[in-house]
């Protein structure tokens, strides 16, 4: 089964998506995503310009080995960049394999180890009144786990609070990407922060019972000391994870997060390789693996990534806002149904232009996804709708402190 054809796919419903589609000589089509919001166009150059030749010809059952062949053969290892578009042309390899079977692709990773895959949501609100409703909102569409983010006293827009108005009578999720020519800049005050969130939590605890699974996203904000007062601050919450508290390319940072605090820690969707994680697998300084399969070389390295993580009690936790398109969101759910060690996956509903352009076979009812039972990945590219959406230039946010001083957003 020989690869014929390679399209890179780039459109904008909602947002920017970059979707590989592989074809092959026995009309069998697999779907990759290649997403990297803000820099789109460097993983469809990529693409375009350094790999789609050197599949064609190829055969499209041997994954792993190009795999390897795109790894190696680049010389140039790791990076946001080639993994994006390494995982795309992984994906569309794995969705081809298991059309070429008939089965749905979790059945080839090794069959179901769970009638469901447990999802969160996003709730936010620029004050609390706000973000009652809007967990009330995502309680009335199923979930059962939810991530709290809210506006801080004094600060403007910030990380993960829907700021445009609503659309349509419903608050329009929230895109960070602005089709702005620059990024947007905004501004933040750690200590603010840090005092109004477990008042956040006291709050939504007194609302909503001890019951509701509640996550935090800390979004690599804080320095490890500030993370780990504010993972012993939330304690008395009993959060399932606060994610990304510190920035961790320096992974032993971690250490001392880790003396002070006994609430759960997910790191990692910014991470691409497995070298990313290794101190903090190893020494067990995280509880969850963050990554997505579009960021992190696909499907064939996320799983290794996890069977090496399942080995020090650490579970998965793929990232899924909607950044990761439909195409990268059914292979994570794939993924999910077939590992042991899942925890839970993230999962921001697309739009509804975004849906016309990507047909998905997934389920979400009662809080758990279901990737369907499809030959493949489940879904497929409506070429037509896709048109309608050029693609626009979006930057993510810059973060700036009060006194300019640029800070992790
Ligand atoms: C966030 C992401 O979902 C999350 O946990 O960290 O939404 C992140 O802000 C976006 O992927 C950035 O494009
Ligand atoms: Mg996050």
């Amino acid at each position: 089964m020989k690869i014929e054809k390679v399209e890179v796919l780039v459109s904008s419903p909602d947002r920017n998506f970059v979707t590989l589609r592989i074809t092959t000589d026995d009309g069998l089509v697999g779907l990759g995503d290649g997403t990297l919001n803000g820099r789109e166009l460097a993983v469809a150059s990529y693409l375009e310009n350094h790999v789609a030749a050197l599949l064609i010809g190829r055969d499209a059952h041997q994954i792993e080995d190009t795999w390897q062949y795109l790894y190696r053969g680049a010389y140039w290892r790791r990076g946001p960049v080639t993994m994006a578009a390494i995982a795309a042309v992984d994906v569309a390899l794995w969705d081809i394999k298991a059309k070429a079977a008939n089965m749905p692709l979790y059945q080839l990773l090794g069959g179901a180890s769970r009638t469901g895959v447990r999802a969160y949501g996003h709730a936010s609100g620029l004050d609390v009144p706000e973000l009652f409703d809007s967990i009330r909102k995502h309680q009335a569409l199923g979930y059962k786990a939810i991530r709290i983010q809210t506006g801080v006293p004094g600060l403007g827009s910030v990380y993960g609070v829907a700021s445009s108005p609503t659309v349509g009578g419903k608050r329009y999720d929230y895109e960070p990407a602005r089709r702005t020519a620059l990024p947007v800049e905004e501004t933040w005050d750690t200590a603010a922060y840090l005092r109004h969130v477990p008042t956040v939590f006291e709050a939504v605890r007194n609302e909503f019972g001890p019951e509701l699974t509640l996550l935090h996203d800390g979004h690599h904000r804080m320095t490890p000391i500030q993370a780990a007062k504010l993972g012993k601050s939330l304690e008395p919450y009993d959060l399932f994870w606060l994610e990304d508290c510190t920035p961790a390319e320096n992974q032993e940072a971690l250490r001392l997060v880790r003396q002070h605090t006994v609430t759960p820690l997910a790191i990692g969707e910014i991470f691409n390789t497995v070298w990313d994680y290794q101190t903090l697998i190893t020494e067990q300084l995280i509880d969850y693996v963050r990554s997505a399969v579009t960021h992190t070389g696909g499907i064939s390295a996320l799983k290794k990534i996890l069977e090496f993580a399942a080995q020090y009690q650490i579970k998965s936790g793929i990232h899924g806002p909607t950044d990761i398109s439909p195409v990268g969101m059914a292979a994570a759910m794939h993924l999910d149904l077939a590992i042991h060690n899942f925890g839970i996956q993230e999962y921001m509903q697309h739009g509804d232009a975004t849906n016309e352009v990507f047909i998905q076979s997934f389920s979400f009812e009662d809080g758990y996804l279901h990737p369907g039972e499809q030959a493949g990945l489940g879904v497929t590219y409506n070429d037509e709708a896709a048109s309608k959406f050029e693609y626009q230039g979006a930057y993510l946010p810059v973060n700036r402190l009060k006194d300019g001083t640029v800070h992790d957003w």
